[in-house]
């Protein structure tokens, strides 16, 4: 396997123009006032969507996603689809911050709805209180904020998204099932603080830890990235000489980890398993190649539920908290029939 695997995804290009930004002015709570100058204190309502409407779309950046850019592809698609003026900035790093003053500007810019898949919990939870302050309803998609922070029905209408603690528990299930509850796992954890990574390592970890045979010796960040994968992986992996599992949390790791096992001399699916989270074109064709053992769904495709959901709420029909997706896994029994519709 060449060095080729490593995906790298270049800035998407930049959908509909931001608007010219308005100086803001604020109230004396220290909040930014919105459109009309007013500020909110909770759930800000909108009037039905035209083709007028600005929407503004804030995705996380990710150098080396698959996932996010299915993710991408089908908001802005489904938005151009439906004639929608989708005001989006790809940005161009991941830093927590960067995705701050991009939400930032379109708050300034008075939006009518903000759409955000945040980067993690801590960051960008207090970005969701103050666009709700400045009356624009803010619509989740992707990953979750915190709770305490920003609460669903007041600050935000819902979060559009999947489980990721299921998604760690089914996984978990997975890998009990194929050893017999006999293991010794290594796990590469996402992005620090991001709801996937907290979910996916939280169910999985409860699963594992019923189990006397199983055993996670290790758990360590390589942020939902190729390159950071591999780099981990061949730090970490000769520490753990007894590892026979690998729990990845998302494709992309996997294919880094992929990558470093082979510059070691060993091959996935024969020297160690792998187990990962996403359901990616490249990672079903590796699970039918027997280079990953399972691979639990993850399914970016959200801009339709995304766009019914805002329809809905700007006709004043009431959205539950949360709108999650049903995943499913895949193995070798049954991933030729995902093969067709992976992203
Ligand atoms: O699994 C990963 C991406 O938040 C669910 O982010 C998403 C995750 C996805 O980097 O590939």
């Amino acid at each position: 396997m060449k060095m080729t695997r490593l995906v790298e995804i270049g800035s998407l290009a930049m959908v509909g123009v931001l608007g010219a930004c308005g100086s803001s002015t604020t109230d004396g709570a220290g909040g930014t006032t919105g459109k009309t100058g007013q500020t909110c204190s909770t759930l800000p309502p909108m009037t039905p969507l035209t083709a007028a409407t600005k929407i503004g779309f804030v995705q996380l950046y990710e150098a080396s996603g698959l996932w996010r850019t299915a993710n991408t592809n089908s908001i802005v698609g489904e938005a151009a689809k439906r004639g929608y003026n989708l005001v989006y900035n790809p940005g161009t790093t991941d830093a927590a911050q960067e995705q701050v003053s991009r939400i930032q500007e379109l708050i300034d810019a008075k939006v009518d709805a903000l759409i955000i898949a945040p980067h993690d919990e801590t960051t960008i939870s207090p970005m969701v209180v103050a666009a709700r302050k400045a009356c624009i309803p803010v619509f989740i998609e992707d990953r979750g904020v915190d709770n305490t922070v920003a609460i669903p029905g007041v600050d935000y209408v819902t979060l559009i998204g999947s489980d990721m603690v299921t998604e760690g528990a089914l996984t978990a299930q997975w890998l009990i099932n194929k050893t017999a509850g006999k293991a010794k796992i290594v796990e590469f954890e996402g992005t620090i603080g991001s709801s996937a990574a907290v979910g996916r390592k939280k169910g999985f970890d409860l699963e594992i830890a019923k189990q006397p045979g199983m055993q996670i010796l290790v758990s360590q960040s390589a942020d939902f990235d190729v390159k950071t994968g591999h780099d981990v992986a061949l730090q970490l992996l000769p520490k753990y000489p007894t590892a026979d599992w690998i729990f990845s949390h998302n494709d992309g790791m996997s294919f880094g980890i992929i990558q470093a096992l082979q510059e070691m001399g060993k091959t996935s699916g024969k020297d160690i398993g792998i187990v990962s989270i996403d359901g990616t074109k490249q990672g079903a064709q590796d699970v039918a190649d027997g280079l990953i053992a399972e691979i639990t769904e993850c399914n970016p495709k959200f801009g339709p539920i995304l766009f019914d959901t805002i329809e809905k709420y700007s006709r004043g029909e009431a959205i539950a908290a949360s709108l999650m997706n049903t995943d499913r896994t895949f193995d070798s029994t049954n991933i030729a029939s995902y093969l067709p519709e992976a992203f």
